[in-house]
């Protein structure tokens, strides 16, 4: 088969381009016709309505391709057509119609002379209307698993304890007992982050000297938290300005450390934005969904607005861009037609046209839409606008999925994830593995360091499962003390295996209670798709293999 090369997105733009100009004179054809049209019945609304969407739409897409001459003829034209759909019985008046004339008969030109090769880069169609940025290098999605850290301090068992705590969560670590070796191995290779003290035998604050002096020869800077004995101001300040990102006093919880790492490396950054592009017309729709794509967005272009529901339900966008202007309905009655579907109450909707009139502009957000953007767009400015609301909707989204105290799923959440899981392994006759985590003698940890030390606890199980597992894994807080798991793709064998592991990491773990350390356990149960056909089946086989675990003493992981 022939492979064919991706196309960057500038060819992608000046390919939309050509479409454009193909589909001009045919355009301006159909704006000639509806104007005699309307000249033989100058009261006719609708036709006023269609000579207006028409000029608006060569108006705003020739803006958006670069075609400036263009739009602003069309512009002209427009603002007289606007005015008509307003007050159609104007056009018997004699100036009215002479002048609108004059402006399509400009329009007409103007598509003339842009057809011309080498006018406005027509023909050459590759003159860009603006330059896109380079596309993101970085996937969206990173790895969880094998992140490395090193480690610093002239104690020797501090490193050892930090080292032998980090690797529960799945860090790997090297440690460095001087500043200077820390600063030889990162010229060789660059962690991920960086733990370093502050007081070394060679200088009180050793440790600033040193990372000011690896920023200077590394020319880079590594997300680097400081872990000192030190509280004074100097200590504070001077680890502020050498650029460390988080400081903790010593001794730190190892939790509290795993979740700082986390926010530096941004190890759990979220999947891509999913913008729904709603315009009429589909190079427009797919122009600006080439630009959200090279920001590393997905992007789902409609030019059909009868399928919005259909789309909705099976894109889930985090926001939408939505046409003013289309025939049938415009982008007023369709965001509200959206609005009135409870599910979506909360979804950003965006117009993106090229409406000037502010009265306009405000009566169609009146409908609870959130923003007003007029084309042409700085592409920034798109990027900016769209990421924003998207964020607020994943962050509204994942208060109501997530658990509060862990950031796990909830149970709700949980439970419908299992039930279209179940659903896909059907579809795909994959392997599905349903697995039930409790904490054992959990109410005893309480009971004797405090219910502040059971959350430390909770937490701590769900990092594990959070590090250890994959982006594609579900992972649950189900009830208090109590997990899930669902596992797609793995044999019964591979999954056994697998929460063996986390349950030996997790036996590791030490906490720091004000009486004493101590350490604590979790058992499992695991259940298995192909013999157990539906979700509450899996539910009820993963729980009696809990229940065993716990009847077999406990720290164990038993498989229906
Ligand atoms: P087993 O090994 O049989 O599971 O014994 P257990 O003590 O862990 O089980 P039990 O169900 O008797 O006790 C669970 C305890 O978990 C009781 C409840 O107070 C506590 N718990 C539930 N949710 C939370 C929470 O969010 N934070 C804290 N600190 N404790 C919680
Ligand atoms: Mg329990
Ligand atoms: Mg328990």
């Amino acid at each position: 088969m022939e492979q064919k090369k991706p196309s960057s997105a500038l060819e992608k733009i000046a390919r939309l381009r050509v479409t454009f100009c193909n589909q001009l004179p045919t355009r301006v054809a159909d704006i000639r016709n509806t104007f005699e049209r309307l000249q033989a019945s100058p009261g006719d609304r609708a036709l006023a309505a269609e000579l207006h969407r028409l000029l608006h739409g060569i108006k705003g897409t020739g803006r958006s391709f670069g075609f400036r001459e263009l739009g602003e003829a069309a512009a002209l034209g427009e603002t007289l057509a606007a005015e008509l759909v307003e007050h159609p019985q104007m056009l018997a008046q004699t100036d009215w119609q002479s002048l609108l004339a004059k402006h399509i008969d400009q329009l007409v030109q103007v598509s003339h002379s842009s057809l011309l090769p080498g006018a406005q880069g027509c023909a050459s169609a590759a003159a860009p209307a603006f330059t896109l940025r380079a596309a993101a290098q970085t996937p969206i999605t990173t790895e969880t698993a094998g992140r490395l850290v090193y480690l610093c301090d002239d104690e020797p068992l501090t490193l050892a304890q930090l080292a032998s705590q980090l690797a529960c969560f799945s860090y790997e670590t090297v440690s460095f007992l001087d500043p200077k070796s820390l600063c030889d191995a990162m010229l060789l290779r660059r962690p991920d982050a960086v733990i370093m003290d502050i007081n070394f035998p060679m200088g009180k604050s050793a440790g600033i000297e040193a990372l000011a002096t690896i920023r200077e020869k590394t020319g880079r800077s590594v997300p680097t938290i400081f872990l000192s004995a030190r509280n004074d101001f100097a200590a504070r300040m001077g680890a502020v300005q050498a650029g460390g990102e988080a400081y903790f006093l010593k001794p730190a919880l190892p939790i509290d450390l795993v979740a700082a790492i986390d926010a530096l490396t941004n190890q759990y950054s979220a999947e891509a934005y999913r913008i729904l592009i709603i315009d009429d017309e589909p190079e427009v729709a797919a122009y600006h969904g080439i630009i959200l794509q090279e920001y590393g967005m997905t992007t789902y272009q409609l030019s059909e607005p009868a399928l919005v529901l259909q789309v909705l339900a099976d894109f889930r966008p985090d926001m939408v861009l939505m046409d003013m202007y289309m025939p049938g309905c415009n982008g007023r009655d369709l965001a509200t037609l959206i609005r009135q579907v409870p599910d979506y109450i909360g979804l950003p909707i965006v117009y993106l046209s090229s409406e000037t009139d502010r009265h306009k502009q405000f009566s169609a957000m009146r409908v609870g839409a959130e923003g007003f953007l007029t084309k042409p767009v700085v592409p920034e400015d798109l990027v900016s606008a769209v990421a924003i609301r998207a964020e607020r909707m994943r962050t509204l989204r994942s208060l109501m999925a997530r658990d509060s105290l862990t950031g796990l799923f909830n149970h709700t959440t949980t439970t419908q994830l299992l039930e279209s899981a179940v659903a896909s392994a059907k579809r795909g006759s994959k392997a599905l593995m349903f697995v039930m985590i409790d904490i054992d003698n959990f109410k005893h940890v309480n009971d004797t360091h405090g219910h502040p030390i059971g959350d430390q606890v909770i937490l701590a199980v769900s990092r594990v499962l959070q590090q250890r597992l994959r982006n594609s894994d579900v992972v649950g807080r189900y009830g208090g003390e109590e997990f899930a798991i669902i596992l797609q793709d793995v044999t019964i064998e591979a999954a056994a295996h697998l929460v063996n592991e986390l349950r030996d990491d997790f036996s590791r773990v030490v906490f720091h209670a004000t009486n004493a350390d101590f350490s604590c356990t979790f058992s499992a149960g695991i259940a298995c798709y192909s013999k157990h056909s539906h979700a509450e089946a899996l539910r009820e086989a993963a729980d009696r293999a809990l229940y065993r675990a716990k009847h077999s003493g406990r720290n164990c992981v038993v498989v229906d």
